[in-house]
């Protein structure tokens, strides 16, 4: 009896000393962090698998389709997503929470915009009269033609894979594919060396692109389509004549990461990132030229003030 209470006040005067919430026991398997192809995507993935690190997890990162990976992570080859994106991700995220498996674990501070646009110079040189409205777009067509273009207008879209036929779709719906034609770029880094050359040369160029970002810094500005509602798409039943929604971005989590990792899932739960933290995160990559995992590395030494208490 005496045995039994000695060794019951000593768990007790453990938990004390410790401190603040204990926590179970994180499994010894690895948490697996997807990689998709945008910057801040890959480094904040570094960035929050080096914070479970530092708990003594285990992290795995594995390159993963963006739209795929919501299936992937409902049945558990993939454990977490850090950035869903509303526009681009939203649907598949929601899709892959009605067949049961994956869980919203949250939003980051940052709101969201993925886009149309035109750096900043386009709008300064008054290159379109108009712009940023959409409507501005039907009288320069010749402005932003290109070698490849068949005399309309060059509309350089991201890589196919984020979010299919989207933009042709929403240009033919505004009645724009006469004097307008969308082309894929292979990786968003053709997109950055799109932009850089067309800068050098003071032409104009209409891109996707997104916020947060590095190029928030810059200055680039997104032309204002329709006002985006629930249903305006042609994936959603509507017409497709609608811009992109100022949206979220969520993070995602396989349904049984808060009971193999609850450590790791408090601290991902906690977890959030603003506009300014993850537009430095892409400009480390983008700007600074280091590799994700050195952008990851140097992002987690310069702000532990950030998230360390986190892991608290
Ligand atoms: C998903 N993205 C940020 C590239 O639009």
């Amino acid at each position: 009896m005496l045995k039994y209470l000695n060794t019951t006040l000593g768990a007790a005067a453990i938990a004390l000393s410790l401190g603040g919430a204990a926590f179970a026991q994180d499994s010894a398997e690895p948490i697996i962090i997807p990689t998709h192809n945008w910057s801040s995507q890959v480094v904040m993935a570094y960035v929050i698998g080096g914070i479970f690190e530092s708990i003594g997890d285990k992290v795995e990162y594995v390159p993963a389709d963006s739209q795929a990976v919501y299936e992937a992570i409902r049945n558990g080859d993939i454990t977490i997503s850090h950035e869903v994106w509303q526009s681009t991700f939203g649907a598949s995220f929601y899709n892959a929470m009605a067949k049961g498996g994956i869980i919203d674990v949250g939003n980051h501070d940052a709101s969201t915009l993925e886009e149309l646009g035109v750096p900043r110079y386009v709008i300064e040189q008054n290159l379109c009269p108009g712009l940023p409205a959409w409507e501005a777009l039907k009288e320069c067509a010749a402005v932003f033609a290109t070698a490849d273009s068949e005399g309309k207008g060059r509309i350089l879209e991201g890589p196919q894979s984020w979010h299919g036929d989207l933009m042709p779709d929403r240009i033919k719906a505004l009645g724009l594919d006469d004097k307008y034609v969308v082309k894929f770029a292979g990786s968003a880094d053709a997109i950055w060396a799109e932009l850089a050359s067309a800068k050098k040369e003071g032409r104009g160029i209409i891109t996707f692109n997104w916020t947060p970002n590095f190029t928030d810094a810059e200055g680039f500005d997104f032309i204002q389509f329709p006002v985006y509602t629930d249903g305006c798409r042609i994936a959603d039943g509507g017409d497709g004549s609608c811009g992109s929604p100022l949206g979220w971005m969520k993070k995602a989590a396989n349904y049984k990461f808060p009971k193999t990792h609850p450590a790791a899932y408090t601290i991902f739960s906690k977890l959030s990132f603003t506009t300014t933290q993850i537009g430095q995160m892409a400009a480390l990559v983008d700007i600074d030229k280091l590799s994700h995992e050195d952008a990851a590395k140097k992002w987690l030494a310069e702000n532990e003030a950030v998230w360390m208490p986190w892991t608290k």
